[in-house]
């Protein structure tokens, strides 16, 4: 089974609040009606493509929680709890227990001083990359990679570029060796042994595209990057992401897939 092959989500309905999530540029606001469409969409897409998708309440005390991906990482064999690294996200990892302890004999979890995000674990067939950024420190990162041993699963850390929120806001798996990547991370070391796909000038947030079986999920606002992965062979679903990109979003962070 690949990597892509998900059959189960879970994702969290956005709360009114979610306009007060955190984002780099404060001076463009998202609109709440907006991103629940988007989101919806989302979810009714996920739904299309055959996965059974858990969606959670909305957390009114949690304005970000609609980003799923970051208080956790799934695979079938289990679960890890993380902690995420803005000071506002962190109860979100208690909020999301319940719905892993449902679905998962085991969960793990990352304690003390241990920080990560998993908007910066990139999972491809091979390793697992966990890139320490703001969000995911040192100790977290190296702990992270022992958790995913025990879960039978081999993992490295690496560097998210400074300036990028999370290592995936960056890259993401096309295919089993092909990375989409912004032009600085094809650049750098990171994925020698892969082939690369670079976003066009301009589209850089396109580099957080989703592959879920066959189909690779682009934000509508990226037509260059849409053209370039139909050139190269791609099914490629084009997905609204104007309001959640203003809260510095892309595709993978609304859903934990395995
Ligand atoms: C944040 O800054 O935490 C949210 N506004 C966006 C999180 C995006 N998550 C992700 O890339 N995995």
């Amino acid at each position: 089974m690949r990597v892509f092959d998900f059959t189960n989500a879970i994702v969290r309905e956005p709360g009114q609040n979610v306009i007060d999530g955190l984002r780099e540029d404060r001076s463009v606001a998202p609109d709440f009606a907006g991103v629940r469409r988007e989101h919806a969409t989302y979810v009714a897409v996920l739904r299309e493509a055959g996965l059974t998708v858990d969606v959670l309440p909305p957390l009114e005390a949690f304005p970000d929680s609609i980003f799923v991906e970051d208080p956790a990482l799934v695979f079938r064999e289990g679960a890890i709890l993380l902690r995420p690294g803005a000071p506002t996200r962190l109860g979100e990892r208690e909020e999301m227990r319940g719905a892993l302890t449902r679905h998962f004999e085991q969960v793990l979890e990352l304690d003390g001083d241990e920080y990560a995000d998993g908007g910066d674990v990139m999972v491809t067939p091979d390793v697992i990359f966990i890139g320490m950024s703001a969000r995911t420190n040192r100790v977290g990162a190296e702990a992270l990679v022992k958790k995913l041993a025990r879960l039978g699963r081999k993992a490295k850390t690496a560097e998210t570029p400074k300036s990028i929120l999370h290592f995936k806001t960056a890259a993401s798996l096309l295919d089993e060796e092909t990375v989409l990547a912004t032009k600085t991370m094809a650049g750098s070391s990171i994925f020698d042994g892969f082939r690369t796909v670079v976003t066009p000038a301009g589209e850089e947030a396109a580099a957080n595209a989703l592959r879920v079986k066959d189909t690779v999920l682009v934000g509508a606002r990226f037509p260059r990057t849409i053209d370039l992965l139909t050139e190269e062979g791609y099914a490629v679903k084009a997905l609204p992401v104007t309001e959640i990109g203003k809260l510095d979003a892309g595709l993978s962070c609304m859903s934990l897939r395995w």
